[in-house]
């Protein structure tokens, strides 16, 4: 497949920021980024709906030479597929038969992106993001309790016993779950030290600097004339 050129839309800190560290650590700094104004309704715009159905970011297009596209959907998606695609980055542990490091490594791309993710995103919809008809104070303490209670305690551990999230290497797991710490620590958890060392090592990556250079401009809160219900959700 030989490429023409690569266009992420993206929007700053959101999960796009998953697949913007995952192509600086894989392909550099050679693809274009268009944000999508979120908080403007443009994911929901006609020719956007056409990429990207699901109206989110990140969506990711890959020319080919030949003129077509490929279209890939799905951040932890996108991620995995980028290390895979760059075995010499050693960004993900190689797939075969039986083995532990990619087991153990895929339990963590999926805990962060599944499970992690979600909970995430209860607790975000419900607190910034859904119209006041919609919002349900009680979805978003339940979720955080549970965060606290089941999600923290593992990944402490973990941590405890090595220097990233699936071992002593980093690896595409931790693109996601980083992005996942990150959002839990602006929703006031993940408070142990841990986290905070575990971020300052992810965070001195140049692919981490350049994918969150433009974080700053994010608003966790979204502003109550965009919170049309039944539509945006986060
Ligand atoms: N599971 C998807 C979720 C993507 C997603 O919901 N992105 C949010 C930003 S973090 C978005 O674009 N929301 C806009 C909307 O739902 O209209 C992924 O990880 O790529």
């Amino acid at each position: 497949m030989d490429v023409e050129s690569i266009k992420l839309y993206h929007y700053p800190a959101s999960r796009s920021s998953r697949a913007k560290w995952a192509l600086h650590e894989t392909i550099g700094d050679d693809f274009e980024v268009e944000i999508v104004s979120l908080y403007d309704g443009e994911q929901f715009s006609p020719d956007y709906l056409a990429k990207n159905p699901h109206h989110n970011v990140p969506t990711l297009e890959i020319i080919l030479t030949n003129g077509e596209t490929k279209t890939l959907l799905e951040s932890a998606a996108i991620v995995c597929f980028l290390a895979d695609a760059f075995p010499e980055k050693n960004l993900a542990p190689v797939a075969h038969q039986f083995s532990q490091a990619r087991a153990n490594y895929q339990q963590m791309v999926f805990f962060a992106a599944v499970t992690i993710d979600m909970m995430l995103w209860q607790i975000r919809i419900h607190e910034h993001v859904l119209a006041d008809c919609e919002a349900d104070e009680r979805t978003a303490t339940r979720y955080r309790k549970k965060f606290i209670t089941e999600v923290e305690p593992p990944l402490i551990s973990r941590l405890k016993q090595h220097s990233y999230i699936s071992g002593n290497q980093f690896s595409a797991a931790d693109i996601i779950m980083g992005h996942c710490v990150m959002w839990a620590k602006m929703y006031n958890l993940c408070n142990e030290g841990i986290f905070n060392k575990y971020l300052s090592k992810l965070s001195k990556r140049p692919a981490f600097l350049k994918a969150y250079s433009d974080a700053g401009e994010f608003d966790p809160i979204v502003p109550k004339e965009s919170r049309i219900p039944g539509i945006f959700n986060g």
